[in-house]
């Protein structure tokens, strides 16, 4: 296969509804879509960097950096169209996981779409529904979120997550488990706490969450397994499983019993297949993690979160969860037993709309062997 170009667009949405964590509030979402052209077939991929650093250090434009003078330059001189050989090469380049994701799911979907295959097929997936889980970001009052979680349960959503802060925490799952007493519930921190807040955490405990979700920073693997020796509560890992390394470090630490695989996160498809495959061989139970991604990197997760280990349901939600009108055809739902299809048709097995691309378009830029 030859490359012929790749197209980088950076592109905002607005939310259906504000998106809350202890970072703050978030009304819409800008994010770049990767479009690879390869002997007449499209790939696409999307890099789920943030405009502003809060849950990792990448943003939009260092992401747009590293792929316009790195990254591209890289697949378009030495016509990379192979991801294994993409991700290996890459990894010269220090950090930056997002921006190689972005890519390297481009090249997935390519490399599927001449197979003729969907990514799911390619991967090794085994589940044909998968189980969709809702985050709930922080509201304004306690009211306002169990209305919110009745909504959503309604719709069918297997499993609760609410975002917690600092303030927002043990009362607020209190009273989430006491309206709600036999949903599979669970809390995010993205790492709000430190060590010194293990008694508060500890209270946690009374409300049988399915799982606490990073609640310290990153760094900080230490300090994770000397609280999961003192709560009950299992805890997973999100924002510290940069790789299938720092997969074995918590593991051998104790630091959690459960992980959070997010492909943007570990830099690559690559990546996140080495991790579910370590948690396979010692029995951690992962599940997909989600960035408010558009249709185009919600697809590319759904195909990601068939592989055997994933267990609990993802942060897999229905394209209308968060957008009014997604990129994608057709768009992702979820049925009444809170499930979703897999797209079954080759590559990521939607269609992303160019048109409603064109129109939430900041910025693009075409880049040729000619012009890098
Ligand atoms: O920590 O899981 C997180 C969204 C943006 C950044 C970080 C996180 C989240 C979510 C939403 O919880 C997950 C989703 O439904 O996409
Ligand atoms: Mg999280």
């Amino acid at each position: 296969m030859r490359i012929d170009r790749v197209t980088l667009t950076l592109a905002k949405l607005p939310y259906v509804h504000f998106f809350e964590t202890s970072f703050g509030r978030e009304v819409d979402r800008t994010f770049i879509i990767v479009k690879v052209e390869a002997d007449g077939i499209l790939g696409y991929g999307e890099v789920v960097a943030d405009k502003n650093p809060l849950y990792s250090y990448e943003t939009t434009t260092t992401a747009w950096h590293i792929l316009e003078e790195f990254l591209v330059p890289l697949v378009l001189k030495e016509n990379i169209t192979d991801p294994l050989t993409f991700s290996r090469r890459a990894g010269r380049f220090k950090g930056h996981p997002m921006a190689k994701a972005g890519l390297e799911l481009a090249l997935w979907d390519v490399r599927a779409k001449a197979e003729g295959l969907p990514l799911h097929a390619i991967y090794g997936g085994t589940q044909k529904k998968i189980p969709a889980g809702v985050s709930i970001g922080i509201q304004d009052t306690v009211p306002a979120l169990l209305e919110r979680t009745g909504h959503f349960l309604e719709e069918g959503y297997r499993r609760i997550k609410i975002k917690i802060k600092p303030g927002w925490d043990v009362s607020v799952c209190a009273a989430v488990r006491e309206k709600y007493p036999d949903i599979l519930f669970q809390a995010d921190a993205n790492g709000a706490y430190s060590l010194k807040d293990t008694v508060l955490l500890k209270d946690l405990d009374a409300f049988d969450l399915l799982m606490l979700e990073q609640p310290f920073p990153p760094h900080d693997l230490w300090d994770h397994s000397r609280l999961q020796k003192e709560i009950r509560t299992p805890l997973c890992l999100d924002e510290s499983i940069l790789s299938a390394e720092s997969a074995r470090k918590a593991y051998e630490m104790e630091s959690c019993r459960i992980i959070n695989i997010k492909v943007g996160r570990v830099g690559g498809i690559v990546e996140a297949r080495k991790i579910h495959d370590f948690c396979r061989d010692k029995d951690i139970p992962v599940w997909c993690g989600g960035m408010l991604e558009s249709g185009i990197g919600r697809a590319h997760n759904l195909h990601l979160a068939s592989l055997p280990r994933f267990t609990f349901p993802n942060d897999l939600s229905a394209s209308r969860r968060y957008y009014k009108q997604d990129l994608i055809e057709p768009p992702i739902e979820v049925d009444s037993q809170g499930m979703i299809d897999l797209p079954r048709s080759a590559g990521i097995g939607v269609v992303p709309q160019e048109d409603r691309i064109a129109r939430s378009t900041l910025k693009e830029k075409t880049y040729t062997r000619k012009n890098i």
